[in-house]
């Protein structure tokens, strides 16, 4: 389909780069391109422009349609058959099943003894909820079922609702100040936790809440990544105020407040750097935005989340303790739960700092952020419905 190719090659350009920026180079790419231009010799290249121009005059009297690559991509998947797939509560349930079946594996003894006891914390442990908050949880649980005949349904009832414990004082939206303009959130995490792709679907949730958005690209230490948070810009029709690449970071922050504030914005979004030559730099520089951000209104940041891939296990609780100690942490985004994550780390946070969770990453598309709600991860997370 040449004709669709030629008229649409500007798109599928823009595709192609946003595509490349908005995935890290340590990704794996996502399936081998056949829709490219191979090395050719000129003469092969000059054959393949002459027939492709025979194509397009035979094809001149056919009607081009006016969609776009982007819209056709949209019909072909309105029209997919998406019986099979459930929503995203089932792409967290398919994310976590690595916890639940762990779970399901010991879940055959009947009575509960010492034995079946440390099975199941040791399922918890692999499960990622780490020894500390596995340990309690299997304490708890004892203390009532010890020595009982039990069956599977029921120690995942209990384990669930001793985890929702667990999981519901910090299951927290993100709250935005009717009355601060703008609130002032800053994004930190190490790189490649999501932040960036976290505030571009964060700013099309709070527009469809009403609110005026603005991003800024504090990330200055890449071209890319300043790129990136453009292209979301651009999917959200959303302001983006960048600087040079190089530029002062936090003089980026304080540009994007004054033009917040002359323009009524409701929550201005500020992405920073995941890495820096190294860990202090990196903690000076935070240090330095909030400063700076403190010179334009004292009670910001309103919010300073840190975004933590849940892939990462364990070390997600050694970047909470690494970023707590230098910045007021007020709230944690966990992404990649859709994908080879075991889950029991977000039970791990919770129960070691307490500190709330706004919302989930299940995925890498615009509507993939979703709230956090301790009952129903819980019961994913043990295999329940
Ligand atoms: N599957 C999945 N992928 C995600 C999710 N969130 C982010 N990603 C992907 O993870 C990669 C890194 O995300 P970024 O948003 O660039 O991470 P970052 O924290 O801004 O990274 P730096 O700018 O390098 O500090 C990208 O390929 C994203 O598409 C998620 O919830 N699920
Ligand atoms: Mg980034």
């Amino acid at each position: 389909m040449f004709w669709r190719k030629k008229k649409n090659t500007t798109e599928q350009e823009k595709q192609e780069a946003e595509d490349k920026l908005l995935h890290s180079d340590s990704d794996p790419a996502i399936e081998p391109s056949t829709d490219y231009d191979a090395d050719m010799s000129a003469d092969q290249k000059q054959d393949l422009n002459k027939t492709e121009n025979n194509i397009v005059e035979e094809l001149e009297d056919t009607p081009v349609p006016s969609h776009t690559i982007t819209e056709d991509a949209k019909e072909e998947e309105e029209l997919s058959d998406h019986t099979e797939e459930g929503g995203w509560l089932s792409r967290l349930a398919d994310g976590l099943k690595k916890s639940s079946q762990k779970l399901g594996d010991v879940l055959t003894k009947t009575k509960l003894d010492e034995d079946a006891l440390q099975d199941l914390e040791d399922a918890l442990v692999v499960s990622d909820l780490g020894p500390k908050t596995a340990a309690k949880i299997i304490a708890d649980f004892s203390a009532s079922r010890f020595g009982k005949e039990v069956d599977e349904i029921e120690i995942k009832e209990t384990l669930a609702q001793l985890i929702t414990a667990i999981l519901d004082p910090v299951a927290k939206p993100l709250y935005t100040r009717p009355n601060a303009i703008p609130n002032i959130i800053l994004m930190t995490g190490v790189n490649g936790a999501g932040k960036t792709t976290t505030i571009g679907k964060m700013t099309a949730q709070l527009q469809r809440d009403g609110k005026k958005v603005m991003m800024a690209a504090a990330d200055t230490f890449r071209a890319a990544a300043v790129d990136q948070l453009k292209v979301w810009g651009d999917r959200n029709h959303c302001e983006v105020v960048t600087g040079e690449v190089g530029a002062d970071p936090a003089s980026v922050a304080f540009q994007a407040i004054e033009r917040a504030k002359a323009e009524g914005v409701d929550v201005l979004l500020i992405d920073t750097a995941g890495r820096l030559h190294n860990k202090k730099n990196l903690m000076e520089e935070l240090q330095k935005i909030i400063r700076v951000i403190q010179k334009q209104d004292e009670t910001a940041p309103h919010a300073t989340l840190l975004v933590l891939d849940s892939t990462t296990g364990q070390n997600a609780v050694s970047q909470v303790e690494t970023f707590k100690e230098l910045v007021d942490v007020s709230g944690l985004v966990v992404t990649k739960l859709d994908g080879s994550a075991k889950g029991g780390i977000v039970v791990a946070l919770a129960d070691q700092f307490g500190i709330p969770v706004h919302a989930v990453g299940v995925g890498e598309g615009i509507d993939d952020l979703q709230p956090f709600t301790a009952d129903s991860y819980a019961r994913s997370l043990v295999g329940l419905e």
